[in-house]
Formats: structure tokens, C-alpha cells, sequence
């Protein structure tokens, strides 16, 4: 047992020690996993670009502590926090971003396609509301399965203004489908600033037209948004139909690896990095365990993602001979033999 080290409030109680604390590691996991990736193509180390969560932290994770192992998830192109929060291994998507066959998709994937299917984590996704559909369609089979596991679709506020969302959103909500739609609203997309572009200040209004409860949370603080989550998800796995959540929150750094960030102030800026969700959940953790233990913590996290760089470095380069290997599917294996239909 944890002893108590300070008054603590309700909710930090209600959200219980363990939680806060595993809670403050997984966002730290992703806060230095991020930061090393920046690093890395700051020196050449990987090519293409890559999108940042940094800042957003709190969202996965306070929206993952209400998932279970066997809960669908599907992400964006801004993903490798989702992953992370889902129990994806740093080494493991390391190798992914540095094309190693030791990667989860053997290095073939890449940052925009990371598809981890034995967690359950049905990909990131280069496609701007690429993902709500795919979610949609994991709740349908969940529905017809008959269980009550549920599936998570995180998008961004600009991918709201996609077809995929409201023809999606209109069928989870016609089929009833156990679905959670996330909107990670960090009020830019790309450098357009959501005001500009949308007729409504929030995401979650648009939920009503299809007749979906939604939510708003602050997506800066990751108990808030666990609570939420946590309430949310128990009436959608209970057959309650879909629901949306809209976190607000802010990327620290720019869209992606070439963005000058002309569009926002510098003021702004540090006013958001003010409300950081890793500061936040350190207090939160500080109520349960001394300093001391919390700078541990930090430093074992750090160590642990050195550690996780370096074993994806030593990995085998992804073969261009394998490039085509679980593209195609040998007509022996899919089709039952002796019942080949002749064309
Ligand atoms: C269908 C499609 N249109 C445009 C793009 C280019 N694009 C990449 S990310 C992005 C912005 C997405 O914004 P949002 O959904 O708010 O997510 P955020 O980047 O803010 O996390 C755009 C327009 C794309 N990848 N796919």
C-alpha cells in the first residue's frame, strides 16, 4: 500500500494512486519517445516526416485507462502516443520509424502505418479521416460478434470536417454501434485554424445531428479526461450506442517535421505549454509518492527509451526482397480446398 503523502482531492482519489501513477509513466513514455523521434530527424536519422503528439499527451492516456487488452483502437497520423497507450513497446516502433524487420510491420510500415493487430491497434493513418471508417466497421463487428468489447477512434478537428465523419457518425448511430469517436481537438489542422473553417466552435455539437451524446473535456489534464473516458466507455460497452469525446488540446510543436508555425503566436504557444499534461500528472502523482520517487521515475523512463532506441538500432534492415510479403494472400490459404469455384 502507497502511503499518502498529502490531502488528496475526490477526484484524485476517486482515479486512486496506481492509476495516477501508471498514468504519469505512460505519458512520460510518450513525452521522451516523441522527443527522441524529433531528435532523430533533427540529425537525419529517419527520413520522411513524421507528426508530433507532443503536448497531447493526455489524451490517449487518460482515454486508454478506460480501455480493456481486448478493446479496438485506430488512430491517426499523429499516432505514436495512441500505440504507446494501447501497450505498444517503444523498441518495437522504433525499429518501425527506422524501416527494421524487427519493427511491427517489419519496417514496411513506417510512422503513417503502424498496424499492431495483436493489441488490437488497427493503425495509424495518413489519410485525414481515414480511420473513422475503419472504427465504425470494427464496431459493427464487434455488434455482430455479440460481445462487449468497444472500439476508440481518435481524429483530429479537421478531419470533422471530412465525409467519413458524418457518414460514419450517422450509421454508428442508426446501427448503434459501440463505438467512442475522440476528437483530439488541438485547433489547428495542418496551419488552418478550426474557427475559420467550421460554422460551430465544437465538434461535439455536431454529434447531436446524428443523435450522439457527446462530450467536452480539457484535454490537457489527463484525470479529467480518464474520468470521462471512464463513464463514457462503461455505457457504450453497455450497449448504450456510440458516444464522442472532444478534448481540447494543443501540439507543442509544429504539424509536422517543415512547419515554421506562421500561423500561431509564440504568446500562444506558452500560454498552452503552461497547462503541460506531464506537469499536471506529475502533481498528481506527487500526492501519492515523495519527489524523490517521481525523479526516479523520470530518469527510469528516460533510460528505458535510450535503451529502446538503441536495441531498434542494432536490428536488421527491412529487406526490399520482402517489400511484396503480406500484400497478397496465397489463394490456398483463403479459399477452403476442394471448394475452388472455377471463374
Ligand atoms: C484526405 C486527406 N486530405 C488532406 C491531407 C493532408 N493533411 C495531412 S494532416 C492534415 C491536417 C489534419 O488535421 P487534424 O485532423 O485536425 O489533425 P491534426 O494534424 O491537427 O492532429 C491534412 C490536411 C491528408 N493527409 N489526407
Amino acid at each position: 500500500m502507497r502511503q499518502k503523502i498529502k490531502p488528496v482531492e475526490a477526484a484524485l482519489a476517486a482515479a486512486g494512486a496506481l492509476n495516477v501513477v501508471e498514468m504519469y509513466k505512460k505519458a512520460l513514455t510518450i513525452r521522451y519517445f516523441e522527443e527522441k523521434v524529433d531528435w532523430l530527424f533533427g540529425r537525419g536519422k529517419l527520413g520522411g516526416t513524421t507528426h508530433l503528439c507532443i503536448g497531447q499527451e493526455a489524451v490517449p492516456v487518460g482515454v486508454a485507462s478506460a480501455l480493456r487488452a481486448d478493446d479496438y483502437m485506430v488512430s491517426t497520423h499523429r499516432g505514436h502516443g495512441h500505440l504507446i497507450a494501447k501497450g505498444g513497446e517503444p523498441a518495437r516502433i522504433f525499429a518501425e520509424l527506422l524501416g527494421k524487420s524487427e519493427g511491427y510491420c517489419k519496417g514496411r510500415g513506417g510512422t503513417q502505418h503502424l498496424c499492431v493487430m495483436g493489441l488490437n491497434f488497427l493503425g495509424t493513418n495518413g489519410i485525414t479521416g481515414g480511420g473513422i471508417p475503419i472504427a465504425t466497421g470494427a464496431g459493427l463487428s464487434i455488434k455482430l460478434s455479440g460481445d462487449d468489447r468497444v472500439a476508440v477512434c481518435f481524429f483530429g478537428e479537421g478531419a470533422s470536417n471530412q465525409g467519413t465523419f458524418h457518414e460514419s457518425l450517422n450509421m454508428a448511430s442508426v446501427w448503434k454501434l459501440p463505438v467512442v469517436y475522440v476528437c483530439e481537438n488541438n485547433m489547428y489542422a495542418m496551419s488552418t485554424r478550426f474557427a475559420r473553417i467550421s460554422a460551430s466552435d465544437d465538434v461535439a455539437a455536431r454529434a447531436g445531428a446524428y443523435g450522439i451524446e457527446a462530450a467536452i473535456v480539457d484535454g490537457m489534464d489527463a484525470l479529467k479526461v480518464a474520468e470521462l473516458a471512464g463513464k463514457v466507455v462503461g455505457r457504450v460497452r453497455a450497449g448504450g450506442g456510440p458516444a464522442l469525446i472532444e478534448a481540447k488540446t494543443y501540439r507543442f510543436c509544429g504539424h509536422s517535421k517543415s512547419d515554421p508555425r506562421t500561423y500561431r503566436t509564440r504568446e500562444e504557444e506558452e500560454m498552452w505549454k503552461g497547462k503541460d499534461p506531464i506537469k499536471r500528472l506529475a502533481a498528481a502523482a506527487a500526492e501519492f509518492i515523495p519527489g524523490s520517487e517521481i525523479e526516479g521515475i523520470k530518469r527510469g523512463v528516460l533510460a528505458m527509451i535510450e535503451d529502446a532506441y538503441d536495441a531498434a538500432e542494432k536490428g536488421s534492415d527491412s529487406s526490399t526482397d520482402a517489400a511484396l510479403d503480406g500484400v497478397y494472400a496465397k489463394r490456398e490459404d483463403i479459399v477452403p480446398q476442394g471448394n475452388i469455384q472455377s471463374a
